[in-house]
C-alpha cells in the first residue's frame, strides 16, 4: 500500500466513542476528512460488511479500509509526516507505541470495556455488577499510573514536548472516567491539568463538537 495524501480519507465515527481519537489527529494533520456516522448500538449490515469487527473506528485512505485504533493512527500520521504525531525521534515513537498499546487494551478493552460492555465478559448476569465494580478500581488504577507518567516529562504533552496521537487518546479517556463517575479533579490533578490545557486546542474543540464531548 503506497499512501498518497491526495487520496479521499473518510471516517467512521460514532458520538463519545474512541473515534475521536482519529478525529483529532486528522484536524491536527489538516486533512479533509469525510465524516460517516456509525452509531454505536445501531450499525448498519452495509458497516459490517466494511468491518466485520463491528467496531468503529474505521478510516478509508481511497481504497484501503484500515481498521484498528494504532494502524488507524499510525495511516494518519504517515500522511502528514510534518506534523510529527507519532512524535520526533526514533525514542519518542516507541514511547508513543509503547502509550498506545496500553491505552487500547489496559484502559479501553479491558478496564471501560468490562464496565460497559460487560456482556463481553459473562454470560451470568448476575456476576454484572461484582465485574463492573472491579472494572472501576481498573481504571482508577490506569489513572494512578498516567498520572504518574505524566509528571515524568515535565512537559504539557504525554510525548516529547508536542502534541502526539497520545494526547488525543488521553483526553478522550479523561472525558469517558468522568462519565462512569470517577472523581478526577482532585485524585488525578496532574491529568486534569492536562486535559484543561488542550480542551480548547482547535482540532479537539472540533472533533469535541461532533463527537458530543462537552
Ligand atoms: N480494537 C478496536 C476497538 C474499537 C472499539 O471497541 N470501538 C468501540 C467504540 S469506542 C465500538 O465500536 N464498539 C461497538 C460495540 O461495542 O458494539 C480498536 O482499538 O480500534
Amino acid at each position: 500500500m503506497s499512501l498518497i495524501a491526495d487520496q479521499k480519507v473518510k471516517l467512521w465515527y460514532s458520538p463519545f466513542a474512541c473515534s475521536f481519537v482519529p478525529h483529532v489527529v486528522l484536524r491536527e494533520a489538516g486533512i479533509d476528512v469525510e465524516l460517516i456516522l456509525a452509531q454505536v448500538g445501531d450499525m448498519s449490515e452495509e458497516f459490517k460488511r466494511l468491518n466485520p469487527k463491528g467496531r468503529i473506528p474505521v478510516l478509508a485512505i481511497g481504497d484501503e479500509i484500515i481498521t484498528e485504533m494504532s494502524a488507524i493512527l499510525t495511516a494518519i500520521s504517515f500522511l502528514a509526516p510534518e506534523a510529527h504525531l507519532l512524535g520526533r525521534t526514533s525514542l519518542e515513537t516507541i514511547r508513543v507505541y509503547e502509550w498506545l498499546n496500553y491505552l487500547s487494551t489496559t484502559a479501553h478493552a479491558q478496564s471501560f470495556a468490562s464496565i460497559w460492555r460487560t456482556e463481553r465478559f459473562t454470560h451470568d448476569v448476575n456476576l454484572y455488577p461484582s465485574i463492573q465494580s472491579r472494572g472501576v478500581e481498573n481504571v482508577r488504577d490506569v489513572y494512578a499510573l498516567i498520572e504518574d507518567k505524566l509528571s515524568e516529562g515535565h512537559s504539557d504533552y504525554a510525548v516529547g514536548h508536542s502534541f502526539t496521537v497520545v494526547d488525543s487518546f488521553l483526553i478522550l479517556l479523561y472525558f469517558w472516567a468522568g462519565k462512569i463517575e470517577v472523581e478526577m479533579e482532585f485524585t488525578y490533578p496532574r491529568c486534569t491539568r492536562y486535559v484543561k490545557n488542550s480542551w480548547e486546542r482547535k482540532s479537539v474543540a472540533e472533533a469535541r463538537k461532533i463527537h458530543m464531548i462537552v
